[in-house]
């Protein structure tokens, strides 16, 4: 095992293979002089060259389109499309143009000869936005985006596939043709999109495989021991270890687009095809800016919801301070209120101790059990909330009741006494529905050829010892609980001062 946490896949340099996929043409021009160094794929055929090292770049493509490249070049702009050519064949082709490092790289691509007018291209996506946001929820959001995205692409089968906290990831909506069998909300391992790609699909949001039997077309003559930087070049040649992945899902062609939300890879739009199908230039432009719609729709709803869960929780908060404010004892308010403050932060059972007194309300662990995890809570929640959604694993006294505290929230009002109040979750056993066993070590032996998994067959997996998750929400609102009980405590506690004195 690698003690820097890097597996093998994730040390595959995707980044340089030296090769483009042969759909398209690359030339790699040196921006000082404009002139072709080298090349890949078939530009001898289809841009009816004899040989291109060595020539101007505007004696092989349109004299305008070779000077927009260059003023690419000299404003040092990211990716940018530099006009349709005509080659001698009649073939229309699409130009872009883009730097890596002092190389200035020229893609062509077949262009888009039968496709929807701009027009109609652009008024679809105003429609598709509008409707991104018209969904009244997260689910619904990505429901909708499947479709759509099914419907720009023309692709069978299409995913909203989610990071989750340990960068598994999971199919949240899908719509595919109907003779498919569903991945929907099925899990996918971490190992499966590997850490040096998910990186690049932050930086480069959309990548095509239009056939994954493709033969790579290597960049001639060789760049030397310099590796040619491909990152941002549409015809990249992807991971010979991907391309049996997708082989051994059934795939003939697939591509993803990045959904980035707060400059983080919240998850992808993972589009499959049983044939061979590309997407050109101006669909995947579209791609593009349906795929930032659709991440800036993610942030208002999860927004959204976050703000209707702070509402809910600071006006059950001030209800309670005004009744706390009240005369009359502090402890016959809280006891009263009790089974409000446990529904308000989704408690299963919740417990307020008081020196030797102890309240509970809910489902709780017997009172033994109730002392030892109190115990045990106590130094960690003295000035600060603390929550976790595996206490088992974490506190040894909970093992003996899991159906009952899986997860733990706790304040402490006063370490004298000490005055603890504890929110605790059941466990909730989940099943995870796996494509394929993602424990079972089919990744090769260290040193030995890499290989992905050869099975999607649906593989259950029984996760236990954890409950619901804390939201940040609660958080916060705990916190906030906890200051306000003991600033009413301690103006009491001063006014019976004063009346003594
Ligand atoms: C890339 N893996 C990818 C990509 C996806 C997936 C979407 C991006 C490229 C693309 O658009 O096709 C995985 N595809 C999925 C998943 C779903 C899907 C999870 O449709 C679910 C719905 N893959 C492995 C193993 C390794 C591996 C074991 O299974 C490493 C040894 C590697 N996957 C791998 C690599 C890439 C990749 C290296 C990058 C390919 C590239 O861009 O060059």
């Amino acid at each position: 095992m690698d003690i820097s946490g890097l597996t093998a896949c994730d040390r595959e340099p995707i980044h340089i293979p030296g090769a483009i996929q042969p759909h398209g043409l690359l030339l790699i021009v040196d921006p000082e002089r404009m002139v072709v160094a080298a090349g890949a794929g078939n530009v001898e055929a289809r841009l009816s060259v004899d040989d291109f090292v060595g020539r101007p770049l505007d004696d092989i493509l349109p004299s305008e389109i070779a000077a927009r490249a260059h003023a690419v070049a000299a404003r040092r702009s990211p990716l940018t499309y530099v006009g349709l050519a005509r080659s001698v064949r009649g073939e229309l082709l699409d130009v872009t143009a883009h730097l890596s490092g002092d190389r200035l790289i020229v893609e062509l691509e077949a262009g888009d000869v039968d496709g929807a007018p701009p027009g109609v291209l652009l008024n679809d996506l105003e429609t598709v936005a509008a409707a991104f946001e018209r969904a009244p929820t997260l689910e619904d959001l990505c429901r909708v985006a499947a479709v759509e995205f099914r419907r720009l692409t023309g692709y069978d089968r299409v995913m909203i596939y989610r990071f989750l906290d340990d960068e598994s990831g999971s199919v949240v909506a899908e719509d595919r043709r109907e003779d498919l069998r569903s991945f929907l909300n099925h899990r996918f391992p971490a190992s499966d999109i590997p850490k040096q790609a998910r990186a690049l699909y932050l930086r480069n949001p959309i990548r095509v495989i239009p056939d994954i039997d493709y033969e790579p077309a290597p960049v001639r003559p060789s760049t030397g021991p310099e590796p040619l930087d491909l990152s941002d070049a549409s015809l990249r040649s992807v991971s010979p270890i991907h391309l049996q992945y997708l082989r051994n899902m059934g795939v003939a062609a697939s591509a993803s687009v990045s959904i980035v939300k707060d400059g983080a890879l919240w998850g992808l739009v993972a589009c499959h095809n049983a044939t061979p199908r590309t997407i050109p230039y101006a669909v995947r432009g579209a791609c593009r800016a349906l795929g930032g719609a659709l991440a800036r729709q993610i942030k208002v709803k999860d927004e959204t919801d976050a703000f209707r869960e702070r509402v809910r929780l600071r006006s059950f908060q001030d209800d309670l301070v005004s009744l706390l404010s009240r005369e009359g004892s502090l402890d016959d308010a809280i006891s009263n209120h009790v089974d409000e403050i446990r529904r308000a932060f989704g408690g299963d059972g919740v417990v307020i101790l008081r020196g030797p007194d102890l309240l509970t309300n809910g489902r709780c662990p017997s009172y033994a059990e109730i002392r030892e995890i109190a115990a045990w809570a106590l130094p960690r929640s003295v000035e600060t909330v603390f929550a976790t959604d595996h206490l088992l694993s974490l506190c040894p006294p909970a093992q003996s009741c899991p159906d009952l505290a899986s997860g733990l929230l706790s304040i402490t009002l006063s370490t004298n006494e000490p005055w603890q109040v504890i929110w605790l979750r059941a466990e909730e056993i989940e099943t995870i529905e796996w494509a394929g066993n993602p424990h079972k070590d089919d990744h090769g032996e260290p040193g030995a050829a890499l290989t992905p998994r050869a099975s999607f067959e649906v593989w259950r997996e029984r996760v236990s010892g954890r409950s619901r998750r804390w939201t940040t929400s609660e958080l916060e609102a705990a916190g906030r609980l906890r200051s306000a009980v003991v600033e009413v405590w301690q103006a009491r506690r001063l006014r019976e001062l004063n009346r003594r004195l």
